[in-house]
């Protein structure tokens, strides 16, 4: 079965801190706990689903409805978008947010440094990839499980043609109340608004989440920082090589909408997303590389 636990990935394996598990639906996950952090990567999608710094309170955001099904992306966590964002804007079957959320990956590697663990997992182009994508390419998602949660998505061109991907590390973060966090860092950036058909606005201050909010923040590098006086944290992602921001909360009326979410969760969670999308789409020619991090810290208060 696909999704069954690769004898050959046991291998892996650090005893007594990271553990290869039959997961949610079946699906095999790695699941860490060290001295540091505690966490969980699914390989289907190389889907970080938990991370819990110094064993403590969870900080990011999976619904109760979420579906764990080989095709089906994981509603929450951290899925990863590739090699489009949204809608395929040349056909409107193909999959939202590209293809390599819905499938399963292969476990490259699992390495102890100190109290973290860096879990890698990698896929790459094939018939059924080429269906959707003529590409060719190698797609590596590093996930580093520590104090910090550190993500690495490389991008490799395989082929023989340049390419042209939007990626982006769709983060789900976990809030006490919605309507009580702040989000700053995004103080005088443009921003396409996709609840106003992608009007190009400014953000004036700090965002304040009144509505459902979808929105591109464009030509970014800034640091983000949650601040949530409910579940008296702050969350700080840093980015590298990313110069799109994207912020999203379904709000009530678009939460009914989503079959895989109860009507409620729009209160509990907020995406920020690391990414490269829109006309910040990257390049790469033959044999080249590409690495996006995003890297979080927390800090209670
Ligand atoms: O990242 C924001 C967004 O692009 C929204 O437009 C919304 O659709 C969200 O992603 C979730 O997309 P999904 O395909 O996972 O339902």
């Amino acid at each position: 079965m696909e999704n069954a636990i690769a004898e050959s990935d046991l291998r892996f394996e650090i005893p007594g801190t990271a553990q290869l598990v039959e997961g949610n639906g079946g699906l095999p996950k790695v699941r860490i706990t060290s001295p540091e952090a505690a966490g969980e990567m699914y390989l289907h999608g190389a889907h970080v689903t938990s991370w819990k710094p110094g064993g403590g309170e969870e900080v990011l955001f999976l619904s109760s409805q979420a579906r764990w099904e080989d095709g089906d992306p994981i509603r929450g966590g951290v899925p990863v978008c590739f090699p489009w964002f949204g809608g395929k804007a040349d056909d409107p079957k193909a999959p939202a947010h590209g293809f390599v959320r819905t499938k399963a990956w292969q476990l490259e590697s699992i390495v102890q440094a100190g109290g973290a663990v860096t879990v890698s997992m990698f896929t790459e182009s094939n018939e059924d990839t080429k269906r959707w994508w003529p590409a060719e390419f190698r797609l590596v998602h590093r996930a580093t499980f520590g104090s910090e949660l550190s993500l690495e998505l490389v991008v490799t061109n395989t082929g023989m043609a340049p390419l042209r991907f939007e990626e982006a590390l769709h983060a789900y973060y976990r809030v006490g109340n919605i309507k009580n966090t702040r989000l700053r860092g995004l103080d005088g950036v443009h921003y396409f608004d996709k609840t106003d058909a992608n009007r190009k606005k400014m953000q004036h201050g700090e965002i304040v989440i009144v509505s459902e909010t979808d929105r591109v923040y464009l030509n970014t590098r800034d640091a983000i920082e949650l601040e949530d006086p409910v579940l008296h944290r702050r969350t700080r992602v840093t980015k590298e090589n990313s110069l799109t921001t994207v912020v999203w909360n379904p709000w009530a009326q678009k939460a009914h909408s989503l079959s895989d979410f109860a009507n409620d969760e729009w209160m509990q969670m907020i995406c920020i997303e690391a990414s490269n999308v829109s006309d910040f789409a990257v390049d790469l020619a033959p044999g080249q590389e590409h690495t996006m991090k995003a890297l979080v810290r927390i800090a209670s208060f």
